[in-house]
Order: C-alpha cells, then sequence, then structure tokens
C-alpha cells in the first residue's frame, strides 16, 4: 500500500488545483429621461434617497438629464439596479409624476 497519508484512489503525483476563476457578475446601468413635468426638486430627492448620492451629485445628475435629455446614475448589478428603478418608478406614480428610468447592460 502507499502513503498513509494519501486517501485511496488518490495518485499523490497528480497536482490538482481547484478553478478559482469566477466571471465577475454582469453590470447594468441605470439612466435618469429628462421630461417636461417632474419637478427638479423630486428627481433630486429619488437621486438621494433611492439611489443614496448626496445632494450636489444628485443635483448634477438631474441638470444633465434636464440639459441633454438624460444622464448616468449609476452601474449596479442586476438585482440592485432592478430595484432601485423600481423603487423609483413606484414614487414617481404615487406622486403623479411620470419619471422614467431605464437600465441597460454595462
Ligand atoms: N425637466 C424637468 C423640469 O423642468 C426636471 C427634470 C429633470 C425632470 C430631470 C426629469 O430626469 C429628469 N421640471
Amino acid at each position: 500500500m502507499g502513503d498513509p497519508s494519501t486517501p485511496p484512489g488518490i495518485d499523490p503525483q497528480v497536482k490538482e488545483r481547484a478553478k478559482t476563476k469566477v466571471k465577475p457578475p454582469p453590470m447594468y446601468r441605470v439612466v435618469l429621461v429628462n421630461d417636461d413635468y417632474t419637478p427638479r426638486e423630486f428627481v433630486v430627492y429619488i437621486l438621494v434617497s433611492v439611489f443614496r448620492k448626496d445632494h450636489s451629485e444628485a443635483r448634477r445628475i438631474m441638470i444633465t438629464a434636464h440639459q441633454g435629455g438624460r444622464s448616468l446614475v449609476g452601474v449596479y448589478t442586476y438585482d440592485v439596479a432592478s430595484s432601485r428603478v423600481d423603487r423609483a418608478r413606484r414614487q414617481a406614480t404615487e406622486a403623479g409624476y411620470p419619471l422614467m428610468l431605464y437600465t441597460e447592460e454595462a
């Protein structure tokens, strides 16, 4: 019999290495879309409360959408992007505003 420290059926000459390569998860951009009706301060409030932006960053993102039509809010995993977009849309709908956000694969 062989080395007692080697389990039966295992050839100690064969070196194995566990595969440690794990693909990073796909990431998603959240994009804010301008409209003519949602108040600026409501957009800022959503960016602060749902997307955890500080006030000046939230204002910058809002103004970028206001002036250019759309603005990147952030890049997140699928779960974070979709749950935040859902919450933002729900709050806008409840408040009676047509605020639009969408996600796209980054
Ligand atoms: N354009 C809106 C207004 O003038 C403000 C606004 C900015 C709305 C950004 C949506 O994504 C938006 N009241």
